[in-house]
């Protein structure tokens, strides 16, 4: 048995309509998965099976707010009913709010807290019962590199990708027993749209000098694609992660190792 597969289990992956979500989506169903996305706007229910079938796999599309806990339940009791029970929860779903600390809302903060801390919390509470019943499941936190490190204007968003990183290792201390593995993927910097604004070329057509200091600070020398994170993602989903659990896989191309090249 190739213990990569993931035939015939139910992957649910939240924010799975475009950018990393999908990217890991489209990875956990060309391994074998049966593939459900969430998205907070109806419209990309379709923009998002659209974009499943161009890649040559089937998803189906949920609506749901991952921190209106009732909305969450009603939307794993439609897959339940559906396609079987989830199987394979991946905690995706994230905002970020670049703001100086002293200049941010505590509203602010706290909506960046809602959708990266405690939606995860949520989903994963709305999946581990049926997870228990069945003897397995797997959970996969979409943590960040700033689970480990801080930057200016990010305060919030380091608050919960730090919690996120403790809710993984508290949920495999409490549910390791039930055969329930819940580890974390930490992207490095990714190219995607919310690290555009961060790669925007300047007036004068040069590199943006987060850009060049991202690169400077990479071994890789590269900023990640979200091709990169399929990998890892369908090893944390499959059988072939049964033994790890807690853990956090970096996947930033060594930026996390290393102190930055010599100016
Ligand atoms: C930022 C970036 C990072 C990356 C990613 C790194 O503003 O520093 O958005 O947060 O998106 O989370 O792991």
């Amino acid at each position: 048995m190739n213990s990569f597969s993931l035939e015939g289990k139910v992957a649910l992956v939240t924010g799975g309509a475009h950018s990393i979500g999908l990217g890991i989506g489209i990875g956990l169903a060309q391994a074998g998965a049966t593939v459900c996305f969430n998205t907070s706007k109806p419209e990309h229910i379709a923009t998002g099976e659209a974009a499943y079938r161009q890649a040559g796999v089937t998803a189906h599309g949920y609506c749901a707010d991952v921190t209106d806990e009732q909305a969450v339940k009603e939307m794993i009791s439609a897959i339940k009913k559906d396609v079987g029970s989830v199987d394979i929860l991946v905690n995706n779903a994230g905002i970020i709010k670049r703001i100086p600390m002293c200049e941010m809302s505590v509203e602010e903060f706290e909506q960046v807290i809602d959708v990266d801390l405690v939606a995860p919390f949520i989903c994963s509470k709305a999946v581990i019962p049926d997870m228990i019943e069945k003897g397995h499941g797997k959970i996969i936190n979409i943590c960040s590199m700033m689970s480990e490190l801080g930057r200016e204007t990010v305060s919030a968003y380091a608050s919960a990708k730090g919690g996120l990183k403790m809710l993984t290792r508290n949920i495999c201390s409490e549910f390791g027993g039930a055969n329930i593995q819940c580890n974390g993927i930490g992207p490095g910097y990714i190219a995607t749209s919310q690290t555009a604004p961060l790669r925007e070329l300047q007036p004068d057509g040069s590199r943006h000098p987060f850009d060049r200091f991202i690169i400077s600070k990479t071994p890789a020398g590269r900023w990640g694609d979200v091709s990169d994170l399929v990998g890892p993602a369908v090893f944390l989903a499959s059988d072939a992660s049964n033994f790890v659990n807690g853990q956090i896989l970096y996947v930033d191309g060594g930026i996390l190792a290393y102190i930055g090249k010599q100016p």
